[in-house]
């Protein structure tokens, strides 16, 4: 396979303007986003990509999920299309990189290779996965899932936020809904770039990770039920405080997970307090329990003993109880071709690298199951991430888009 343009590189300066303007879409209040999943600001976001698209020379697909896909062509119209790309959906205090890096990257290789006029035999796409977050609409990854055929397309709409709307209505309404059947194209393969969202590259003073396998993820939503009382007056042994019976469940996670250090992690992020008044005893508590570990085994073994801490904590306290798995995906090992290309890219291009596991569910992990898939990651400080103070560096921003236009262009096959 002819081997790219080895000097090739990006423009580093206009991915990183194009990277601010993006941010600008959804501020958050710390210098941040918030450009939750399928609100209005969602839909700028979308539209400032589609025009960078067009300007590219780009044509834009849209599925039944909102998946955006813009196109550039290949020599060879009936190969099947090298897809890179990620998220523009943030957290409710996200940083200005998480996915979007990933979006923004692809945009940036599709315009380098414009600059110099490079053809490929197999066309290029750049992808905007819908709901990558799960934050308002659980689960996580909802849109690539429902592409890679993991839930249903009537499973998806129906998923409501915390207002009681609809994802599907919701989609509708921000105009993004589109007609191409999700789910129907196929790939030749696909390439995401993204922060690392942990510690790992920066302590090792690497510039990019090549990403061979993801953790998998469990998501379980709890609902502990006990009694409304007064603070003040209820005598303590007459209290069923479903609030205690939380506090309870989460030391155990913690402890759960510590058992299988030092990969296994465990917490609660989602939680809801009712009536969450403060001379209330909490009569009902709804919370989600997130587990994750890059073995199997380990995630089964946390899920048990979750379940059995909830009936058991609850039982004793005599408060009732609900489980709901409401998301989750098998650790993941990804193509050993894509892979390849990806550290031959970092070795060609001499930025130091080093194998990884990615802490993170990303779209990528669901696409792995529909067509031959890697990732790409860059170091961020301090290794924070769903944090308004997320941050990388140009430098770290550069190094892995270079080398994902050098992982694509391989794969996509450059044409003299
Ligand atoms: O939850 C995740 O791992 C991803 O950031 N949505
Ligand atoms: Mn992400
Ligand atoms: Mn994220």
């Amino acid at each position: 396979m002819a081997s790219p343009a080895a000097n090739m590189k990006i423009d580093g300066d206009r991915l990183w303007d194009s990277l601010m303007e993006m941010a600008q879409i959804g501020p958050g209040i710390a210098g941040g986003n918030n450009r939750q999943t399928v609100t209005d600001e969602d839909g700028e976001g979308r539209a400032l990509f589609a025009k960078w698209c067009k300007a590219a020379g780009m044509s834009m697909g849209l599925d039944t999920m909102g998946n955006m896909f813009a196109r550039r062509e290949g020599t060879d119209p009936d190969a099947l299309p090298v897809y890179v790309g990620s998220h523009l959906d943030t957290q409710p205090t996200g940083g200005k990189y998480d996915g979007v890096l990933g979006v923004l990257g692809g945009l940036e290789l599709i315009r380098t290779l414009n600059d110099l006029d490079i053809k490929t035999k197999h066309p290029i796409v750049v992808t905007n996965w819908t709901n990558e977050e799960g934050t308002r609409f659980a689960p996580a990854m909802l849109s690539s899932g429902v592409f890679a055929g993991m839930h249903t397309q009537d499973w998806a709409y129906a998923r409501e936020d915390a207002d009681g709307k609809k994802f599907g209505d919701e989609l509708a309404r921000i105009g993004w809904q589109g007609d191409e059947e999700v789910g129907a194209r196929k790939m030749h393969a696909m390439f995401e770039l993204h922060i690392e969202q942990g510690p790992i590259l920066e302590i090792e003073g690497k510039d990019v990770g090549v990403v061979t396998h993801g953790q998998g993820l469990s998501w379980t939503q709890v609902t502990i039920l006990g009694k409304d009382s007064h603070t003040g007056s209820t005598p303590m042994p007459m209290r069923k405080n479903a609030g205690l019976g939380m506090a309870r469940v989460l030391e155990k996670v913690e402890e759960i997970a510590l058992s299988h250090a030092p990969h296994a992690v465990g917490a609660a992020g989602h939680i809801d307090v009712f009536p969450n008044s403060r001379n209330v005893i909490p009569g009902k508590v709804v919370f989600t329990v997130d587990l994750r570990s890059p073995d199997l085994a380990v995630i089964e073994d946390m899920e048990a003993r979750l379940a059995a801490a909830v009936k058991e904590i609850c039982d004793t306290m005599g408060l009732g109880y609900e489980m709901e798995k409401v998301g989750g995906f098998d650790p993941v090992t990804f193509d050993e071709g894509c892979v390849s290309a990806v550290r031959n890219a970092a070795e060609r291009l001499g930025y130091s690298h080093m194998n990884l596991i990615s802490g993170a569910g990303h779209d990528a992990c669901w696409i792995n199951r529909v067509a031959p898939t890697a990732m790409i990651m860059c170091p961020c400080v301090d290794g924070l991430s769903h944090n308004e103070a997320e941050e990388i560096s140009k430098e770290w921003a550069v190094a892995g888009t270079d080398v994902l236009l050098h992982a694509v262009v391989e794969t996509a096959e450059i044409v003299k």
